[in-house]
């Protein structure tokens, strides 16, 4: 059964559900209602993954990645690489509204923030910079899985200069415990749709690296014609096929949001069968469905939906 409004994200984060539920029961716009979601599970530090504290790149630093987009405007602000800043996607919200431009990063992005008022902070915690120096040092992080992903080398460290390396032996791919970012879609009783991305990335990521969450299409897109979509995985190959995006042209062409979900995934397997990653998808009049590959540990992707159904988020798998 499908009802409006509706609130749906990815991973059982129900506190960011219930941010944006209340956001939009108070009147507030589906935007509104997807800056707070997300903003709660940056504060909250939603499973380490998304917000400070999270996900030290080779240096230590934690750096986030945020979008939000405007589903009847088609308007886009998106930060990558921000340093500094904990309220990644208001940072975004506060490109789409005070810019022309869709996107900025790194340092520029965080001065950007800091002269929009955001608070300057150290996003270094001491798990973090555990994490880091556990790495530094060759250990494997606690949850790191041998069944899943054999190479130690990938999560354990230790750090070696890339230049004494054979190509692509750095490559880290995700696991769902080196991260695992928020994606919230939003439509309202008349059919406005938002979606929005935050997430502080890849741990042991290389200074610089970007991720899917931002950018428009992978990490999620939004049509209010059509309805919208968001993505949650190993990035790094996720944003070559721009699944948000295709799952949004598949909801247009006619599919239901599940089969738009398969087949965003399965466009993906044909190319790296082996790839963690799940996308949730929602049309116009509320329905939605979701879909995954080799999420560790669990048989089916877990995500959360808010609707008139029932009175508290709920958990869906
Ligand atoms: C990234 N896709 O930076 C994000 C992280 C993520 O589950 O989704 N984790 O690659």
């Amino acid at each position: 059964r499908a009802s409006l409004p509706l609130v749906i994200n990815t991973w059982p984060f129900k506190d960011a559900t219930a941010a944006a539920w209340d956001a939009l029961q108070s009147g507030g716009s589906v935007l509104d209602a997807v800056e707070k979601g997300c903003a709660r599970c940056e504060t909250e530090q939603c499973d380490g993954s998304v917000g400070y504290g999270g996900s030290p790149d080779e240096t230590g630093e934690t750096t986030l990645d945020a979008m939000i987009m405007n589903g009847d405007t088609m308007e886009v602000g998106a930060v990558g690489d921000l340093k500094r800043i904990k309220n990644a996607v208001g940072v975004a919200r506060a490109v789409m509204e005070y810019t022309s431009h869709t996107m900025l990063v790194g340092e520029s992005a965080s001065l950007f923030a800091e002269n929009m008022g955001f608070i300057a902070e150290d996003l270094t915690t001491n798990k973090s910079m555990n994490i880091f120096s556990q790495w530094l040092k060759g250990n494997c992080q606690p949850n790191y899985r041998k069944n899943v992903f054999p190479d130690p080398s990938q999560y354990c460290g230790p750090y070696k200069p890339r230049a004494t390396l054979q190509p692509n032996k750095m490559r880290r791919h995700a696991n769902t415990h080196s991260h695992d970012t928020i994606g919230m879609l939003a439509i309202d009783q008349d059919g406005h749709v938002a979606a929005g991305t935050s997430t502080n990335g890849l741990t042991h990521k290389v200074p610089g690296r970007v991720g899917d969450s931002p950018i428009v299409g992978a990490g999620a897109y939004a049509d209010s014609e059509a309805g919208a979509a968001a993505a949650t995985g190993d990035g790094d190959v996720m944003m070559r096929f721009l699944p948000s995006y295709l799952a949004v042209e598949l909801m247009r062409a006619g599919a239901d949001p599940s089969t738009a979900c398969k087949t965003a995934i399965s466009r993906i397997k044909r190319h790296y069968s082996e790839f963690f990653g799940a996308i949730i998808c929602a049309n116009t009049t509320g329905h939605y469905g979701a879909a995954c590959n080799k999420v560790p540990g669990l048989s089916q992707f877990r995500f959360m939906v808010a609707n008139t159904e029932s009175d508290a988020p709920l958990l869906k798998s």
